[in-house]
């Protein structure tokens, strides 16, 4: 069942930058609630335990290590058509083939260092949003 919901987190890189409010405009301008959302930082295990569905790609130990090297800004959002919308807004995983105007075509540093989170279903965005969110918090 469609929720309307996403999950999505700012990552270290866009955070140190210092582009953690031009994304939140954007991801406002772009016509998304912001249902829950704080600043918190993960250990290496806990970016192990968001990130188990990639254990066997080569990149994972560095995804885990980068993920945990400062901190995130984790977001639940609301839209019509939310998953589908916010992987439009954030663009392509790889920034060089990120289309114009997205969020990591504007923000992101590198395929690994790309910004931005976007959860890829309603499952996932359900999962990932009670992973860093009780449900007494996501209004
Ligand atoms: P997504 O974030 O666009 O859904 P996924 O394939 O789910 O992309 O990968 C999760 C995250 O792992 C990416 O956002 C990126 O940070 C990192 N990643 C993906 N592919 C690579 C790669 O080939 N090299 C290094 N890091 C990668
Ligand atoms: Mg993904």
């Amino acid at each position: 069942m469609a929720t309307n919901r996403t999950y999505t987190m700012i990552k270290p890189d866009a955070v140190a930058a210092g582009n953690t409010g031009a994304i939140i405009k954007m991801i406002e301008e772009a016509g998304f609630r912001i249902v829950a959302m704080k600043m918190t930082q993960m250990t290496p295990d806990i970016a192990g335990k968001f990130y188990e569905v990639h254990k066997e790609r080569p990149f994972y130990a560095d995804l885990c290590s980068y993920m945990s090297s400062g901190p995130i800004v984790p977001m639940i959002l609301e839209k019509e058509n939310a998953v589908e919308d916010f992987r439009k807004l954030i663009g392509a995983t790889n920034p060089a083939d990120a289309a114009p105007g997205t969020v990591r075509k504007l923000f992101a540093k590198s395929i690994e260092a790309n910004a931005i989170h976007g959860s890829d279903s309603d499952e996932n965005a359900a999962i990932e949003g009670a992973f860093f969110f009780s449900s007494v918090e996501q209004n």
